[in-house]
């Protein structure tokens, strides 16, 4: 029977109403986006192992929005495995996740009550649990960002995941998890800094992580001591989680898309940013570039200065803000 491109739409959980890719396969509209390497998504059904079975129906609109629907946290799968992929194509002309054109696998559905969501090198897959009571899904944009830039870090700097490279590698996903997010601009998601924001994974409808002042999830660091590689991978990004904010918008009090953020500095130092898309683009470059796997604060440093010479010169504003900053988090 015939194979080809469909345009499909579903209901996210999460996303809401979005388009989406398909493959028609004589009268059945799977989860396969041929124009994206291939991505697709599957349903482990409960079970935490094998490949699952591909969604697909015979209408080529997925999902209503409800939990109760399995082909919706499936929706906001495969729309975030998209967004991620035109988001690292269209910022940074990079060709899926290793640079060879080849689409990640997303699994919804794993296990019981899993309060998790995960990338894996070896499946070269994405997986998502349900949450708690098995009704909340991680399934949110800049989750799905966050995780398969773990994929990006693995095929390029290759950061190891503990001391103060893991923080470097942890806060690399939720920089771009975040890029994701604003690159996306969905009405249901309204990008900010925060991390987590729609999933409610502790159960009291905060965010996991803040980028304006990390500390404020009560674990982060905020600025670099000789104590942070000590800390777990997810509390020592808080640095350059904030390193990021600051670059990007600035320090101080400011509202952006009806969210609150109010980022201090170490040294008192009062920030302008240069803007999300250049901060980005530093990072981007100071990750496929010079960060290997040991590179720790003080090469992150360095490396995004290194970055900065390189897009901007060496005597240009947006260089001079990245050292400023740096120092605002007490990375000398
Ligand atoms: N969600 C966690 C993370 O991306 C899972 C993990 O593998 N550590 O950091
Ligand atoms: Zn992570
Ligand atoms: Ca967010």
């Amino acid at each position: 029977e015939q194979v080809q491109t469909a345009s499909g739409s579903g209901k996210g959980v999460f996303v809401g109403t979005v388009p989406l890719t398909t493959t028609q396969s004589g009268t059945s509209y799977q989860l396969k986006d041929a124009g994206r390497g291939g991505q697709a998504t599957y349903n482990l059904k409960n079970k935490t192992s094998g490949s699952g079975t591909l969604f697909a129906n015979s209408t080529n609109v997925f999902g209503n929005g409800l939990v109760s629907n399995q082909e919706s946290a499936a929706v906001d799968a495969q729309y975030g495995a998209a967004a991620t992929w035109d988001f690292y194509k269209n910022t940074f002309g990079r060709n899926g996740i290793k640079n060879d054109g080849v689409g990640a696998v997303s699994r919804v559905h794993y296990g019981t009550n899993y309060v998790n969501a995960f990338w894996s090198d070896s499946c070269f897959c994405m997986t998502y649990g349900d949450g708690a009571s098995n009704t909340h899904p991680l399934t949110a944009l800049d989750v799905a960002g966050h995780e398969m830039s773990h994929g990006v870090t693995s095929a390029t700097a290759g950061l190891n995941y503990s001391g103060e490279s893991g923080g470097l590698n942890e806060a690399t996903s939720d920089i771009f998890g975040t890029m994701v997010e604003w690159y996306a601009n969905l009405a249901a998601d309204k990008p900010d800094y925060l991390i987590g924001e729609q999933i409610n994974i502790n159960g009291d409808g905060k965010p996991l992580r803040y980028m304006d002042q990390p500390s404020k999830d009560g674990r982060s660091a905020d600025y670099w001591s000789s104590s942070v590689g000590g800390l777990d991978v997810h509390y020592s990004s808080g640095v350059a989680n904030h390193f990021f904010y600051l670059l990007a918008e600035g320090s101080g009090a400011k509202t952006i898309n009806g969210v609150s953020y109010n980022s201090p500095t170490y040294n008192g130092s009062t920030l302008a940013g240069i803007g999300r898309d250049k901060a980005a683009k530093i990072w981007y470059r100071a990750l496929t570039t010079y960060f290997t796997s040991t590179t720790n604060y003080a090469a992150a440093r360095t490396g995004t200065l290194k970055a900065a010479a390189d897009l901007y010169g060496a005597t240009s504003a947006e260089y001079a803000a990245v050292a400023a900053t740096w120092s605002a988090v007490n990375v000398k």
